[in-house]
This record gives C-alpha cells, sequence and structure tokens, in this order.
C-alpha cells in the first residue's frame, strides 16, 4: 500500500478489509460455489455493470476477452466509474466501488439495478476473489488506472494519459487458491453473451479469446424478437413472422416475443433485469392471463368456437407457444429458494395491459394467422379432453386391479423416497442383471423394452397411450400433467442405465426430452442421473481393473503395464453379469453417476428440439450440440 494510503487508513478502510476479507473466507455465499459456475459468474458481475450503462443509454459497446493466462478484460464505452471523492469513504469513487461490499447500487443512482439471484453482488466481490485486478478509467479528459491484489488496493488511483473517449476497463485474474476451476469456457461465456445482447437490444457484445485466436461479434437490433428466431431456429413455426411488442408503464418496461410451432408444449422464457426467472413470477402470471383472455375473446368475436366447445383454457392456448418476457424493474424482488421468482405484483398488470394491447392488436391485423392459432388451440381442447378421460380410464383400472404398480417394476422394499432408487434399464438382460446385482432395500429397477416414445412429437393423449411411458409414471408416483405433484414422487434418485452406443444415446435422450418437456421439477429438483457403466475391463493375471473412459485407461495401463493384458471393451451392460453390474455401476460406494442439471433453460431446449424435432438437417451437428449437452451434466 502507497504512502498516501497509509495516511488516511482509518475505521472505514479497516472495514472494507473485513467485508471483503468475509467474501474470501465464504465465496459460496456471494457467487454461488467456486466451481466453473462460479468462476464464470465473475465475468457475468462485470459484464452486468456494463449492461446496467447500456440499460441507462449511455453505453453501445461492451468487449470482453479471455487472455492466454485466463484473466478476462471487459472493457465498455459508457460514462466510466466516477473518480471524484466519495463523501462517506474519503475515497475515489471507484476505489470505493471496488472496495466496499455492495457500495455499487449507491451510485447507480436509480437505474434498473439487479438485485437478486447471483448477479448484482457487486464488482467488490469479484476484486475480493481476484489475485489481480485492475480497473481503467476514461473520463473528463483523462485515463485513470488503479490496481489491486486479493480486493486491496495496491496504488491508489492514478492518472495514467489523457483521452477524449469515456469508458471502463476491468481486468481480473481469479485465485487460483479460491476456485476449483480456473479455466474460461468460451461456449458458456457465449451462451451467456448471446443471450444478453438478445435482452438489450442494439448493444454489440464482442468476445476474443485470445487463447486460441477466436472471436465472436453479437448484436441484435431486434432484440428479443431476434431471440425467437433464434431458440425456434430447428422448430417449424406456424406464422413465419414473430409476434413482437413493448410497451412501458409506471418506469416498468415490458418486451414480449411469441412465435408458434407445430410442437404441442410451451416454451415461455422471462427474464426480469436480464435474469432468466425460471420459476416465473408475476410477469408469467400477467402474461399468460392476458393470452388466455385475448383469445378467448378472439375466438367467441369471430365465431370459431362451435362444436360445443365453450372456452379454450390457458394450456390450450399456450401449446405450441415459444414467448420471451423481458421486463426492465426498477426494485425487482425475487422470491423461492433459488431467487428466481419476481413478486413484485405491480408487474403483473403491467404484463397484463401490454399484452392484451399488442397481442390484441396484432390479432386483428393478422386474421389468418390468429385463425391458425385459434384452430390450434381448439385441436388441443379436444385432445385434452380425450387425455383426461384416458387418465380416468387408467385411474379406474388401477383401482380395480387394487395393485397399481407395473408388473414388471421391481420394486426396493423402503418405502423412504429420500434413500430410494430407481434404475430405468434399457433392454430386457441387463434387466434381469440389474435386478440380481441390485440392493433390493433401497433400489428398484424398471427394465425398459420396446420403443419409447418420442414426446416431442406427440400430444399428451398419445403420450399415456404409451405403455413404456405409462408403466414410468406409474413407477415414479408423481402423476403426469395438471396433476403432477414431485411431492409424490417415490423415488428421489431416477437412475437412467442404457448401453454405451448411439441406442443407448437414444434411449437416454428420449427419457430426458420426457422428463424435460412433461416433469421438469423432476430435473430441477435434482432427481435425474446418469449411470456410468465401465467401457472396458482390463485383465492382468489374477488383477482386474475397469476403465471409465479412455483417460481412466490411459492410466491403468500405464499403471500395470502393457505386456500380458486382457482387455475387454463393453459394447452393451447385457455383457456384464450382475456381480459386474453392482460392483462397476450401482454400488454408491464404487460407482460414479451424472446428476441432469438444466441451468440454461434456453440451452436445453435447443438441445431437445434439434435431437428429437423432425429436421434432419441440425441433427447432422449432434456431435457439437452433444458436447454441450454432456457440460450440462454434473458430477
Ligand atoms: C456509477 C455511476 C455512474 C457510472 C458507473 C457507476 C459505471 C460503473 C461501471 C462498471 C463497469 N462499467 C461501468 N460504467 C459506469 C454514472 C456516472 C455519471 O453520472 O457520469
Amino acid at each position: 500500500m502507497s504512502e498516501e494510503n497509509n495516511g488516511r487508513y482509518g475505521v472505514d478502510e479497516i472495514q472494507v478489509l473485513e467485508g471483503l476479507e468475509a467474501v474470501r473466507r465464504r465465496p459460496g455465499m456471494y457467487i454461488g460455489s467456486t466451481s466453473a459456475r462460479g468462476l464464470h459468474h465473475l465475468v457475468y458481475e462485470v459484464v452486468d455493470n456494463s449492461i446496467d450503462e447500456a440499460m441507462a443509454g449511455y453505453c453501445s459497446r461492451i468487449e470482453v476477452t479471455i487472455h492466454p493466462d485466463n484473466s478476462v478484460s471487459v472493457i465498455d464505452n459508457g460514462r466510466g466509474i466516477p473518480v471524484d471523492i466519495h463523501p462517506k469513504t474519503g475515497l475515489p469513487a471507484v476505489e470505493t466501488v471496488l472496495t466496499i461490499l455492495h457500495a455499487g447500487g449507491k451510485f447507480g443512482g436509480g437505474g434498473y439495478k439487479v438485485s437478486g439471484g447471483l448477479h448484482g453482488v457487486g464488482v467488490s466481490v469479484v476484486n475480493a476473489l481476484s489475485e489481480r485486478l485492475e480497473v481503467e478509467v476514461r473520463r473528463e479528459g483523462s485515463v485513470y488506472r488503479q490496481s489491486f491484489e486479493k480486493g486491496a488496493a495496491v496504488t491508489s488511483l492514478e492518472v495514467v494519459g489523457s483521452t477524449e473517449l469515456t469508458g471502463t476497463k476491468v481486468t481480473f485474474k481469479p485465485d487460483t487458491t479460491i476456485f476449483e476451476e480456473t479455466v474460461f469456457s468460451l461456449e458458456t461465456l457465449i451462451q451467456r453473451l448471446r443471450e444478453l445482447s438478445f435482452l438489450n437490444r442494439g448493444v454489440k457484445i464482442s468476445l476474443i479469446d485470445e487463447r486460441n485466436g477466436q472471436s465472436v461479434e453479437f448484436q441484435h437490433d431486434g432484440g428479443i424478437k431476434d431471440f425467437i428466431g433464434h431458440i425456434n431456429r430447428n422448430k417449424t413455426p406456424v406464422h413465419n413472422r414473430v409476434i413482437y411488442f413493448i410497451g412501458e408503464k409506471d418506469d416498468i418496461q415490458v418486451e414480449v416475443a411469441i412465435q408458434y410451432t407445430d410442437t404441442y408444449v410451451e416454451n415461455i422464457f422471462s427474464y426480469v433485469n436480464n435474469i432468466n426467472t425460471i420459476d416465473g413470477g408475476t410477469h408469467e402470471a400477467g402474461f399468460k392471463t392476458a393470452i388466455t383472455r385475448i383469445g378467448n375473446y378472439y375466438a367467441t368475436k369471430y365465431n370459431f368456437l362451435k362444436n360445443g366447445t365453450t372456452n379454450l383454457s390457458g394450456e390450450d392456448i399456450r401449446e405450441g407457444i415459444t414467448a420471451v418476457i423481458s421486463v426492465k424493474v426498477p426494485e425487482p424482488q425475487f422470491e423461492g429458494q433459488t431467487k428466481t421468482k419476481l413478486g413484485n405484483s405491480e408487474v403483473r398488470g403491467v404484463v397484463d395491459s401490454v399484452v392484451m394491447e399488442g397481442m390484441g392488436t396484432f390479432l386483428e391485423e393478422n386474421p389468418s394467422v390468429g385463425k391458425r392459432i385459434i384452430e390450434k388451440s381448439i385441436i388441443s381442447s379436444r385432445a385434452r379432453e380425450a387425455a383426461r378421460k384416458a387418465r380416468e380410464l387408467t385411474r379406474r383400472k388401477s383401482v380395480l386391479e387394487s395393485s397399481t404398480l407395473p408388473g414388471k417394476l421391481a420394486d426396493c422394499s423402503e418405502k423412504d423416497p429420500s434413500v430410494s432408487e430407481l434404475y430405468l434399464v434399457e433392454g430386457d438382460s441387463a434387466g434381469g442383471s440389474a435386478k440380481q446385482g441390485r440392493d433390493r432395500k433401497f433400489q428398484a429397477i424398471l427394465p425398459l423394452r420396446g420403443k419409447i416414445l418420442n414426446v416431442e412429437k406427440a400430444r399428451m393423449d398419445k403420450i399415456l397411450g404409451n405403455e413404456e411411458i405409462r408403466s414410468l409414471i406409474t413407477a415414479l408416483g408423481t402423476g403426469i400433467g395438471d396433476e403432477f405433484d414431485i411431492t409424490r414422487a417415490r423415488y428421489h434418485k431416477l437412475i437412467i442405465m442404457t448401453d454405451a452406443d448411439v441406442d443407448g444415446a437414444h434411449i437416454r435422450t428420449l427419457l430426458l426430452t420426457f422428463f424435460y418437456r412433461h416433469m421438469k421439477n423432476l430435473i430441477e429438483s435434482g432427481y435425474v442421473y446418469i449411470a456410468q457403466p465401465p467401457l472396458y475391463k482390463i485383465k492382468k493375471g489374477k488383477t482386474e481393473r475397469y476403465a471409465y473412459n479412455d483417460r481412466d485407461l490411459e492410466e491403468i495401463l500405464s499403471g500395470i503395464g502393457r505386456t500380458g493384458i486382457s482387455m475387454q471393451r463393453y459394447k452393451g451392460l447385457g455383457e456384464m453379469n450382475a456381480t459386474q453390474l453392482w460392483e462397476t455401476t450401482m454400488d454408491p460406494e464404487a460407482r460414479t453417476i451424472l446428476q441432469v442439471n438444466l441451468e440454461d433453460a434456453v440451452e436445453a431446449d435447443s438441445i431437445f428440439s434439434t435431437l428429437m424435432g423432425d429436421k434432419v438437417e441440425p441433427r447432422k451437428n449432434f456431435i457439437t450440440e452433444n458436447a454441450r449437452y454432456v457440460k450440462n451434466l454434473d458430477v
């Protein structure tokens, strides 16, 4: 610390250091985790500040650079962080923002401050968790610079040049003693920066990876209208032009984009101040009410509702919809365990009236599109009625048969769901080995033989007509559709166990698609897992070892020497006997299972519609998509 700094090392300064020390002691409290996810949150945090400048109308360009040493720079052309002395701290504002926890918001001047979730904790948190951070401000004719280490200033703010430009540059190197993962993923940053460019129309965001010379640039003057185009790129739309409207009331900005596709599911992505609200909230509720009301109004006015259809339900009207709702709210209240649900009640009415007005106008001006949407809703309504009857039938049947569980389920004896596991096993022979090899106390086995339906292309009545899916639903105990209830789940671990080949991958994807589209909460609750059977068995003398991937194989081979070994490559689970299956794949002490996690809803939708949809061309890109999808799986 410089002489000057020492001179004013008072009570405030000590509190500063204590504040940031708390961040270093419990980083998870501030950025969620110190895994790859937390690492990338550091970048999002800095970028969010530049986005705030853009939302306030002062910044049009943001450039993110990953340097060869995995430090990152974020440059923007906003006003630059103020440098004048802050009355409370006696320090320059920029130093205050970087060293005092939560100081950022106090300078923001009532902008659309992001406060909730993991964002908005302030750049001081990034500073605290960086082995070094350098800030450069261009403002009022000068270039200012200051450096920090682990959150503490190591130089004072200095003028290092003159300039006519304005803006801020923050360069930071995450502390390798805090983060388990310190290598940035270009792919992960691309996802978020692309999303931000859709959500903040017109802002040009570029990403440069100096580690390999790659770079990308995003700019979407169409905003979330373009976002819909991206989400639906592998689907077949019912109408070409995206329905799009914006509105503002009481300082709340609303932006909505809609396009119907020929699928049977609803896909609503909602955002508050650029944060994906996966649990919805008042903005989504306002949207749904308005869409249902305007749909019924339009259908009635133009006499679409004949043949006994009285009213279209919200679900009927949303069948096949892709919608993005983006609101900017001055003081958002986030609710729920994950803080991803908007609570502000005043937002409901604002969104409702913007959607009523926008959608109403659109339908009047585009009667042919209106007709297609309403006709689709009417078909949905009839199918829903048929599904209800089918469901009632199964329910009555099961009551008659008294035993509700499917015959091929080998259930466990344990009744406590939280320690019970259900293995979904491909094929009868592997199912047989699994039944023999399991610990029957807490492991249940459901073999899946016939074809599992591709639910991406089927309505609920057809889905319920599929025997494999019916026995799966019954075994799970949760019900489906309007009746789905996670608290009735009979197992808190559903482990998909398939062969390590193309067919196995296909079955796994079919199952994941089903869970994602119809039991999303199961995935969000972390109940869905993928078993990891070994790929090779290596034998030398009496020693037997299993390799789960090619790296394992290399390690084992170099450990035991390559001479006199025999090696078996497992093509399917059926090649293992019951004991081997237990030892390698099912024994909780020895196995590895991957938890399926769908953090990025847009990406997950893209993967499932690509893999399971009608279009053939995108499926040829299976390899790249699949690589990403595996990234969504956590150990
Ligand atoms: C506080 C006040 C003002 C701008 C900023 C902060 C600001 C922060 C960051 C962080 C990254 N880039 C940024 N750009 C701006 C407004 C200052 C004014 O009134 O001129």
